[in-house]
């Protein structure tokens, strides 16, 4: 690997900023190293990817204090940031106008928190692709987190979002028809809405109206949390958010809970397979959860499927489960229209859970409950996706 391309990894910033500076003059070197990193990633077994996460929303509703404020946040976790801020009006304000749009002053000094902005380059194809070039650079270079911020709600913001995992649209209150009027490119980008500064009257009719509009949408809801990037309110709330599994659209909240799967402890999953095959139905898949010291088979039957599950180890939690009841029903599981919002409503009530929510294979999100709680059955809970 070259040298520069090494330092970046290694955390080097100046690196960094030299390679963003060059990928953005789409100087042939800057490509050839981004295609180096590429493929250098391609043959390792590579850590974390980063999360991107678009913030887009009209001038002036506080993108760049927000995402000030996550940022702020995300420092005391531990992440590592990078915000490239996009402004595709540039061309016509002028770039001065740029460097007032970013103001992290909070994060100078802090490595943590890499910054960049970016002007328009000609055309929106230009610089939606400078734009996908920067952003890759920043996870290639291990970036927990890239934010991208940009300004306005049109075309060009909606072909950025395309490049984020999440994107978080800002309103604020006192919009009135505004709302009205950008809501068709908002609708299908926007997976949390951020009603920013709620410090404000009027907060609460923004919300209602975005209620309506998505009353009157088919398909998925977005999530929506009031926040005072000012004051850092509602930040955690927002990061949370955020943080759900990305990739898997949060469905509309209405439906029931429905029956996922039955999971069925077995000392042998061939044995058992065969019985249900007599039976009509079929394996769709095998997979072998480490974690878990668990083999299982997933069988549909109906709208649900049945889950048989062997150990694999005299210590996996399905050994002690056989030992203790013998083969039978281990556990069942329900899918959730909003899982932490069942969560929140579980806690209160004080059911027990057995873990915080994490992700599963597929990426869907789910946590176990006592059957002290439950009546008796072991219960799984899954957030709900439409795909
Ligand atoms: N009252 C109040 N003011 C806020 C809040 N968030 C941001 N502001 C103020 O709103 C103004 C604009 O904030 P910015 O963060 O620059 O907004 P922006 O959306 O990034 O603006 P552009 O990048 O120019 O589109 C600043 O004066 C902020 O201090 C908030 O929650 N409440
Ligand atoms: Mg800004």
């Amino acid at each position: 690997m070259s040298e520069w391309a090494q330092k970046i990894r290694g955390g080097d910033l100046r690196a960094l900023a030299r390679a963003a500076t060059s990928l953005e003059n789409r100087d042939p070197a800057a490509l050839a190293l981004l295609r180096e990193m590429v493929e250098a990633r391609r043959t390792e077994a590579a850590p974390g990817h980063a999360l991107i996460v678009g913030v887009t929303g009209p001038p002036g509703a506080g993108k760049s204090t927000l995402v000030d404020a996550m940022a702020a946040a995300l420092r005391r976790q531990g992440k590592t940031i990078a915000i490239i801020a996009v402004d595709p009006t540039s061309s016509i304000t002028g770039g001065a106008i740029l460097g007032d749009r970013i103001r992290m002053t909070q994060h100078h000094g802090d490595d943590g928190v890499f910054v960049r902005s970016m002007a328009t380059r000609g055309s929106t194809g230009g610089l939606a692709r400078a734009t996908a070039d920067l952003v890759r650079l920043m996870d290639l270079a291990g970036r927990d987190y890239v934010i991208v911020e940009t300004v306005g709600v049109g075309q060009a913001e909606v072909e950025i979002a395309r490049l984020a995992q999440v994107t978080v649209v800002v309103l604020v209150p006192g919009m009135g028809d505004d709302v009205q009027a950008i809501k068709a490119g908002i609708m299908e980008i926007a997976d949390i809405f951020a009603i920013n500064k709620s410090d404000q009257p009027g907060a609460d009719q923004v919300e209602r109206e975005i209620q309506m509009m998505q009353g009157l949408a088919h398909g998925r809801h977005a999530a929506i949390v009031k926040t005072v990037a000012t004051e850092s309110k509602g930040i955690s709330e927002l990061l949370d958010l955020v943080a759900r599994p990305h990739g898997l659209r949060i469905l509309a909240s209405n439906n029931p809970p429905a029956l996922d799967h039955l999971g069925i402890a077995v000392n042998s999953l061939t044995e058992a397979e065969s019985f249900y095959k007599s039976l009509g139905l079929q394996v769709t898949h095998h997979e072998s959860i480490p974690t878990e010291k668990v083999n299982i088979a997933m069988l549909p039957a109906g709208d649900s499927r049945i889950e048989l599950l062997e150990p694999t180890a005299p210590d996996s939690p399905i050994s002690k489960f056989l030992e203790k009841r013998g083969p039978g029903l281990h556990h069942i599981a329900l899918r959730v229209p909003d899982l932490h919002a069942t969560i929140t409503r579980l806690r209160e009530s004080g059911a027990r859970l057995l873990n915080e929510p994490r992700e599963g294979a597929g990426g869907h999100l789910y946590v176990f409950i006592h059957p002290a709680s439950t009546g008796g059955v072991l219960l799984e809970l899954i957030q709900e996706t439409s795909h």
